[in-house]
């Protein structure tokens, strides 16, 4: 849901006009809307590129990973990697869309930890690979959209930790 939509709903259940709190947020919501669609726009256009380098940067630093007995061993394993380093990234864009956590949480961070343990992943690099991904997205946008995009990244680390 996004912070329009909650706003709206939280005010109707008590049948009441939007607080100005909730116009403030809301407010800050739509002056940073083109913000958060041009960062979204970059790392869309950008995501095979941002989860190739950043999974490069991974399998540099942990070799064991993709070794014989590595749980993203082998070429099948290795793109399922990537393509949950993709999951995450996506989840990012669908945050920076909404100005909002709530998607991320939903759809890839609630129960990560058990699916992880009982897939054998070090959820410590998957935590790991998001921050290359952050650090690649980072190099791609203005100081300005790289601190606004980091909040969500961190974000996803966070929940990771
Ligand atoms: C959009 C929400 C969503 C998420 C997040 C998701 C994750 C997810 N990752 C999986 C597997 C996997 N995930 C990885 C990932 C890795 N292994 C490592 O050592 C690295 C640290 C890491 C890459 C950075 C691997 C290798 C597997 C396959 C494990 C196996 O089959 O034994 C699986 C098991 C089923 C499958 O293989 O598809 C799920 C459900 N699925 C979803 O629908």
């Amino acid at each position: 849901m996004s912070i329009v939509t909650k706003a709206i709903v939280n005010a109707d259940a008590e049948a009441r006009y939007l607080s100005p709190g909730e116009l403030d947020r809301i407010k800050a919501f739509v002056n940073s809307g083109e913000a958060r669609l041009r960062i979204a726009e970059t790392l869309t256009g950008a995501r095979e590129r941002i989860v190739k380098e950043a999974g490069d940067r991974l399998f540099q630093k942990r070799p064991d990973i993709v070794s014989p007995g590595g749980n993203a061993y082998g070429e099948e394993m290795t793109a399922t990697c990537l393509r949950d380093m993709d999951y995450y990234l996506r989840l990012i864009t669908y945050g920076i869309v909404a100005g909002d956590v709530t998607p991320i949480e939903e759809i890839g961070l609630i129960g990560v930890k058990e699916m992880y343990k009982s897939l054998g992943t070090d959820i410590g690099a998957v935590a790991q690979s998001v921050r290359e991904m952050k650090e690649v997205a980072m190099s791609l946008l203005s100081p300005e959209d790289a601190a606004e995009a980091a909040t969500y990244f961190d974000y996803v680390i966070g929940a990771m930790q």
